[in-house]
């Protein structure tokens, strides 16, 4: 194993633009070079985080959210896996590779829900309690290829075509999505790599790839 120092990296786009396969694929390689590094996902990564994935992402849940409340579910996820797994693994040198983080909240509940990006931003930032990425890959698709990806994906893995509560929102809700995250990520260049995510999967890795080997040998 490398001595290493810790890395928080999250991965964030729109529905289908690839992050989960890219979160996996990368934590298989980054072990294979010697790094001890893990992935996890938002919401979810606990006990709390999964049962919180239920009631947000359900479409047959049974509870109603507005979008105040399904803003403050994310974040009692968010806080308890910074608590639980996030901290205490880069406290122990680990790359954390995490699929979804605040940039998600600011785009989806921020901007394409209406709450407001800043007071969203500031809601992020007292959930965290100062633990923020420092390297985002920004896997950046158009909509319409994302959601065909998704649904092809739901009827091969024989969920019939089935959209989550938030998928099956409108395309204009996606469309403003993606526009948020690529506001986000003019506004923050030093820690936002934006990856053409209409690139191959062997493409899209190998560029991700070469951004954190630089980050992790600088
Ligand atoms: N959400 C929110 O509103 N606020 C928040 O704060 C947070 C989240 C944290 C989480 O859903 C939902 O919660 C999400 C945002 C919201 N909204 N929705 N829906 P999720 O975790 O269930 O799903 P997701 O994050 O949207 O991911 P996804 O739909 O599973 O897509 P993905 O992870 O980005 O893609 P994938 O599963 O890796 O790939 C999809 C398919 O495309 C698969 O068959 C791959 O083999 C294929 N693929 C991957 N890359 C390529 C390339 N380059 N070319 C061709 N095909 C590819």
């Amino acid at each position: 194993m490398k001595s290493q120092d810790s890395l928080f990296i999250t991965l964030e786009g729109g529905e289908g633009s690839g992050k989960s396969t890219l979160a996996r694929k990368l934590t298989e390689t980054l072990i294979s070079l010697g790094y001890n590094a893990i992935s996890t996902r938002e919401p979810g990564g606990t006990k709390l985080g999964n049962q919180v994935r239920y009631w947000l992402l359900n479409r047959d849940s049974d509870v109603s959210l507005g979008s105040i409340s399904e803003l403050l579910l994310f974040l009692a996820a968010r806080a308890q896996h910074i608590e639980e797994l996030i901290k205490p693994a880069l406290d122990s040198g680990k790359i954390v590779i995490c699929d979804r983080f605040n940039d998600s909240t600011i785009a989806y509940q921020g901007i394409a829900r209406g709450l407001g990006a800043e007071i969203v931003e500031n809601q992020c930032l007292f959930a965290c309690q100062g633990v923020l990425p420092q390297l985002t890959l920004f896997l950046d698709l158009d909509p319409r290829i994302g959601l065909e990806r998704t649904k092809k994906l739901s009827k091969d893995s024989a969920k019939d075509g089935v959209m989550d509560r938030i998928e099956s929102e409108e395309l204009a809700f996606h469309d403003s999505v993606r526009e948020g995250l690529r506001w986000i990520a003019k506004n923050n260049p030093n820690r936002v790599h934006l990856i053409d995510a209409s690139q191959t999967f062997e493409e899209v890795l190998q560029n991700s790839l070469e951004i954190i080997l630089y980050s992790l040998n600088r």
